[in-house]
């Protein structure tokens, strides 16, 4: 009896590619925008700003992402703020406004390698034809984005792999393969579709019609809780989940994002994850605030926070890159979690595995069905092209993420594990990731520790006076809706010859129907308005700033109200709009607060 004891405590599970390999794995990515969600990261200063960006994309650094997928700005609140549209009207193109250019290109400055997206919230009016509605005129639609994903590369050097419909809306199957047409006689051949970044229900159509299926390269979902359909897996396609995670960026954020991570490929056959958002750099008053695998919401002071997600996802990206190709050995383990193992056809492997708790792992969507998860052993066996004498030890990665108040372990490389005859032994507890690999490039990069966090500053004033700005928006003004561009006035030579312009004047193809302006309190003057939400931009917790119960608000020098008397709210924001789609001017903003 005595010599089964320990062998009966332990499961066993293979890792074999004799029997084949399974789907290729095409990486984990990051999404900015949908909308506004890398706004005020521009904002740092350097070095902060390029710390940030290598620990978002650094290779062998820390989230090491493999993709970059941004919004292609349509004029309209799409979440938390509004990006620019390279076309405001029918006449117009420039290839220099809002901030995703400079994202990609210093993603690609430091990954060469990274997989570039590209997908619409929302379109600008004219695309509709007053029809507010992107697919009356297919050819219209697809010539927009495609002159998005030319000046991509005519402008920035840029090579955008693929391109969405239409974010979380109705598909068109007349506008897809329009839009295939397009790329097509573009000469962009290689630019994939993805489609339709919402539900799965696209397969059952692709099943049916043989032009919808050749024209969409990848099926792109939305938050499946790491389930697909059978449609999806007949029609044979590439299956990612084109936005997932969507979740506050604390340990259960890190425990939702390492168990999807791994179950998406492990139930769902999905071979991408892309979390929304890559960066929470948005106020966090805004909705979904922090639901970004870092935090940058303070330019003014220069603070932000390398969260625990930022490790989770380094567990996987700096072990296996796309092209790799996953095992067919993946599943569950017996006592709860998961794992995935994957080669690069060249002897290299990595194996991952994650053991999150039920409660410690919900995502923001869809509900969690309830499961158990408890401390176990795992033996791995390293069979077929894996079991080598000369293989005595694999490098090992580890995180522990904990839920009362003790310290987490954040990616740490511990010793290696010691492997005997292809077998090797884990004591795994519960919450915890491990990667286990013959990959010997991991790292775990660190910087000094960036400024203390600090609430905005409480006096705040912008002339707009910028001759060439470096972003076509003025620092810490997040639009919500409308767009508000430095300009200048040529022909005015008068005290306001730059100032802010809001520009959008049609309303765009959305189904938020939202005026430019974020409505908190407000007061008319003319069509402008100036709304003050009393007494501060915005609070970033800790110190609230209060200034009495008294507001006031000035324009041209008059009084439009004094001695408002305020109660509630005791912080907020400031904001300046328009009444309704137009253009409109503003200068000399000031904000002060006691
Ligand atoms: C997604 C959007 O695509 C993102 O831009 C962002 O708003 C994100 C925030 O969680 O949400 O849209 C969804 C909205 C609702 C559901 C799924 C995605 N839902 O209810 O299943
Ligand atoms: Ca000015």
């Amino acid at each position: 009896l005595l010599p089964c004891i320990c062998l009966c405590a332990a499961e066993y599970y293979l890792v074999d590619d004799r029997i084949g390999l399974g789907r290729r794995f095409d990486g984990i990515g990051g999404l900015s925008g949908g909308g506004a969600t890398s706004r005020l990261l521009i904002n740092y200063n350097e070095s902060y700003r390029s710390q940030i960006l290598d620990y978002l994309f650094k290779p062998n650094f820390g989230a090491s992402l493999h993709i970059l997928k941004v919004e292609i700005g349509g004029d309209a609140q799409t979440t938390d703020g509004t990006e620019p549209s390279h076309m405001h009207n029918e006449n117009d193109e420039n290839y220099f406004r809002g901030y995703e250019w400079w994202l990609m290109k210093e993603a690609k400055k430091r990954n060469p390698d990274i997989i570039l997206i590209g997908l619409p919230w929302a379109f600008p009016g004219w695309v509709g034809q007053g029809s507010n509605w992107p697919y009356t005129f297919p050819n219209i639609t697809a010539n927009y984005v495609v002159s998005w994903v030319i000046g991509a590369k005519q402008h920035h050097g840029l090579d955008i792999n693929y391109i969405g419909i239409w974010n979380e809306k109705d598909y068109n199957v007349k506008y897809i393969t329009v839009l295939r047409d397009t790329l097509d006689r573009a000469g962009l051949t290689g630019v994939g579709i993805i489609a339709a970044d919402g539900n799965w229900d696209i397969s059952k159509a692709m099943l049916g019609d043989s032009y919808l299926n050749d024209a969409v390269e990848v099926i792109g979902v939305h938050y499946p809780g790491t389930m697909t359909i059978k449609e999806a897996m007949i029609t044979g396609k590439v299956l990612w989940s084109s936005e997932d995670y969507s979740t506050f960026n604390n340990n259960i954020g890190a425990g939702c994002w390492a168990r999807i991570l791994n179950q998406n490929y492990v139930n769902g056959r999905m071979t991408s994850t892309i979390s929304w958002n890559l960066i929470a750099s948005y106020y966090e008053d805004l909705s979904f605030g922090r639901d970004g695998l870092m935090t940058a919401e303070e330019p003014w002071s220069g603070n932000y926070v390398v969260e625990s997600p930022i490790w989770i996802t380094a567990h996987t990206t700096q072990f296996a890159q796309p092209g790799w190709t996953y095992l067919q050995t993946v599943g569950h383990l017996k006592h709860g979690g998961s794992y995935v193992a994957l080669t690069d056809g060249n002897g290299n492997l990595t194996i991952i595995i994650e053991t999150m708790t039920h409660d410690h792992s919900e995502c923001i969507r869809p509900s969690l069905p309830p499961y158990t998860v408890s401390p176990q052993t795992a033996t791995f066996q390293l069979k077929g092209s894996f079991v080598s004498v000369a293989l005595t030890e694999l490098q090992q990665w580890y995180s522990k993420l904990n839920f009362m108040n003790k310290k987490d372990t954040l990616f740490q490389n511990i010793t290696p594990i010691k492997v005997s005859n292809g077998y090797f032994t884990l004591q795994l507890d519960v919450d915890e990731v491990y990667t286990i690999t013959t990959v010997t490039s991991g790292h775990k990069g660190l910087y000094p520790d960036p400024p203390e966090a600090a609430p905005f500053p409480k006096k705040y004033f912008d002339d707009f006076n910028v001759s060439s700005p470096p972003f076509s928006e003025a620092p810490c003004f997040a639009d919500q809706t409308g767009v508000f561009e430095y300009f200048r006035n040529l022909t005015d030579p008068g005290p306001h010859v730059y100032t802010l312009r809001q520009v959008v004047t049609q309303r765009p193809v959305t189904f938020c129907l939202h005026d430019p302006f974020f409505k908190i309190h407000e007061v008319f003057s003319g069509n402008v308005i100036i709304l003050v939400a009393f007494i501060c931009i915005v609070d970033q917790g800790g110190e609230s700033v209060k200034s009495g119960y008294f507001a006031f608000g000035m324009l041209n020098g008059y009084p439009l109200w004094k001695n408002a008397v305020v109660l509630q709210p005791l912080n907020g924001w400031a904001a300046i709009g328009t009444n309704s789609f137009e253009y409109a001017q503003f200068d000399n903003f000031k904000v002060d607060a006691d």
